[in-house]
């Protein structure tokens, strides 16, 4: 069976705002602080309310390529799983690796906490400036790999806010080939 056989039903693309989804937990694309900021970030700040700055700040920060955990206070998605993204410095600072490893952390803490449905934004792909149709590549390879070894998540989102990133997340599912 190939790897994409494997996880066809269980990934999904959508148009939309991460904060409206009703799924076990949101990943906010954060900044090393996690004490919010603009973007996704802002946009999740606000709708959760107070009490997830109230949380962020018992963490004491976060380093890029890794996530945390907290509860999504009044969101719909029980929980947001805070990861900092690489900033974009040209592509020789281990960006895609940074980024990489921010998707298979998120992933690492839904299989512990068995999450059912999980949704990301295209993390690092706005503010902090890494290339959509790369970043998309990244995004889908991790996710796939972990899906091919793991039982949780049951279903990933991936979320598109513009139509921009959801044409990079349609050539990625599609494997064609990128204009250099
Ligand atoms: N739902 C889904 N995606 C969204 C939403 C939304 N409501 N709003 C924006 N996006 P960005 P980064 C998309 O800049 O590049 C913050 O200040 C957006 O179109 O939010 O990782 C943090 O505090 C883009 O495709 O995150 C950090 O300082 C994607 O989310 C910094 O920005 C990511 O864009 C992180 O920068």
């Amino acid at each position: 069976m190939s790897e994409r056989a494997a996880s066809g039903e269980r990934v999904r693309l959508i148009k939309g705002d991460i904060t409206k989804l009703a799924v076990a937990a949101i990943v906010n694309a954060a900044n090393s602080s996690l004490l919010g900021g603009g973007g996704v970030d802002g946009a999740i700040h606000r709708a959760a309310g107070p009490e997830l700055l109230a949380e962020c700040r018992t963490l004491g920060g976060c380093p890029p390529g890794e996530a945390r955990l907290t509860r999504g206070y009044r969101l719909r998605a029980a929980h947001v799983i805070h990861t900092v993204g690489p900033v974009w410095e040209g592509g020789g600072a281990r960006e895609s690796q940074i980024l990489e490893s921010c998707y298979r952390s998120s992933l690492e803490i839904a299989k512990r906490e068995r999450f059912r449905e999980i949704a990301f934004p295209a993390i690092a792909t706005g503010v902090y400036g890494f290339p959509k149709e790369e970043a998309a590549r990244i995004a889908l390879a991790a996710v796939r790999s972990h899906l091919a070894r793991e039982e949780w998540p049951r279903r990933v989102l991936f979320t598109c806010f513009d139509e921009e990133t959801l044409s990079a997340y349609r050539q990625a599912l599609a494997g064609a080939p990128q204009p250099p």
